[in-house]
């Protein structure tokens, strides 16, 4: 048995090194050189607990090899990125090169499969673009349990920082273009998935993934209606949730300084792009959890206000706790912007990096630590729940102004 993984990122990786560490012969293939290289010398170029010392592993053992070049394969999984810019249609030019990849390299009896989280409709797509390339060969859309080439999606859903672990015992949604496509997806996801392996349709599939994500941004949206609701009443929104918790039908997430990420904050919007009049409160949440990191600076505005040139300390960069990630950080968003504007001196705290991205040292910002931070600050923000944040004394935060975004100060 042979497997490809086309796309080696922060899900590809993972997926092929966990695939070869069951003994299965697996070729990761990435534009990227530099990461084709850094894999084949066992190390990672991301960031994911634990996932370097699998590579390391599944490289030395020659399980898992990577490579620029598509060769022949049994399965080919498909974990590209399908990037969406609000306003625009979800950008499927990724999975597109893939197709035009792996096509030629296709053979009788092969399965393809898209992971890449994806609109209704982009494993029919897939389909199509193989089909063009290859005439010679059937496919599911046409022959059905016949064709020649199986196709399927199974959406990838693993929580960043936790991924060696969901990979392995997440139940998987597995929708095939025929019957025959989803049961041999099932056969290979069953080599290394001990959750249950579902199996519906794929555009049934696709339309899984994005609701997940949806259902949490719709959640978190609504706890963030609640805490700009509670401000204005003068309730604490963190109690009042807790209380409401204890009914045995309500689950209310958590509200924060805004959404980030690359997924809970990006999915809803392929829906809304599908089904635009139809989509009302998915767009909502969407601009309701876009609009919390500016309700946040205006919020530090209003203390900084207060002080003459105040020392601002913001506790958290990262787009969620105990991870190294900035991108897409509403954390970040709000750093950026309060030091663009000139309100006093901001030392940010991030416990999971070494130094600042550079638009924020030019801008005047500081990394220090927690303890020095707080030394000096006259305003608080905490804008990442990050462990070393919440098992802090807080006693010095008794004489500052505090915005807690987390709710981590009692
Ligand atoms: N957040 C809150 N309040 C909460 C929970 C999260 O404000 O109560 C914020 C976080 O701080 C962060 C953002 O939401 O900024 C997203 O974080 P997350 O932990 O909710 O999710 P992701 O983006 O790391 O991973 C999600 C997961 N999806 C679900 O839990 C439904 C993961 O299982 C998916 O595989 C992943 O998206 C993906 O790749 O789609």
């Amino acid at each position: 048995k042979k497997v490809s993984v086309i796309g080696l990122g922060y899900i590809g990786l993972p997926t092929a090194a966990v695939v070869a560490s069951r003994g299965i012969e697996v070729v990761g293939v990435d534009v990227n050189e530099d990461a084709v290289k850094t894999i084949n010398e066992g190390n990672i170029h991301i960031v994911e607990p634990d996932l370097d010392i699998v590579v390391r592993g599944v490289v030395s053992t020659g399980n898992l090899r990577a490579t620029t070049q598509p060769e022949a394969a049994e399965a080919f999984m498909v974990a590209v990125p399908t990037p969406f810019k609000e306003g625009n249609a979800p950008d499927l030019k990724y999975i597109e090169a893939a197709a035009n990849a792996i096509a030629p390299v296709l053979e009788k009896g092969n399965l393809v499969i898209l992971e890449s989280t994806s609109p209704v409709g982009a494993t029919e797509k897939l389909a199509g673009w193989l089909k063009e390339a290859r005439p010679d060969l059937s496919f599911p859309q046409d022959k059905g349990d016949a064709a020649d080439i199986k196709v399927a999606h199974c959406p990838e859903r693993v929580l960043p920082g936790y991924v060696l672990q969901e990979l392995v015992s997440n139940d998987r949604v597995i929708g095939g273009l025929s019957k025959a496509c989803s049961e041999k997806a099932v056969e290979l996801y069953k080599t290394f998935v001990r959750g249950e392996c579902i199996i519906t349709h794929a555009r049934t599939a696709e339309m899984a993934k994005l609701t997940e994500n949806s259902f949490r941004d719709v959640n978190i949206a609504f706890a963030n209606e609640l805490s700009v609701i509670c401000d204005k009443l003068k309730i604490n929104v963190w109690e009042l949730i807790k209380l409401s918790n204890r009914h045995p039908r309500v689950n209310i997430l958590n509200p924060g300084p805004g959404v980030g990420g690359h997924c809970i904050a990006v999915d809803p919007w392929f829906i809304v792009d599908s089904c635009p009049d139809e989509a009302k409160i998915i767009r909502q949440a969407r601009l309701t959890n876009d609009a919390k990191p500016h309700y946040v600076i205006d919020q530090v505005k209003a203390a900084a206000d207060e002080f003459k040139r105040p020392v601002i300390a913001c506790l958290g960069l990262a787009f969620k706790a105990d991870i190294d990630d900035l991108r897409e950080s509403p954390a970040l968003q709000i750093v950026e912007e309060l030091a663009g504007n000139d309100i006093g001196q901001i030392i940010a705290v991030e416990p999971n990096i070494h130094a600042l991205p550079d638009n924020l040292v030019t801008s005047g910002v500081e990394l220090a630590s927690l303890e020095a931070a707080l030394e000096k600050a006259n305003v608080v923000v905490v804008l990442v729940d990050h462990q070393e944040f919440k098992s802090a004394d807080k006693t010095q935060l008794a004489t500052k102004v505090v915005i807690d975004t987390r709710g981590i100060v009692a």
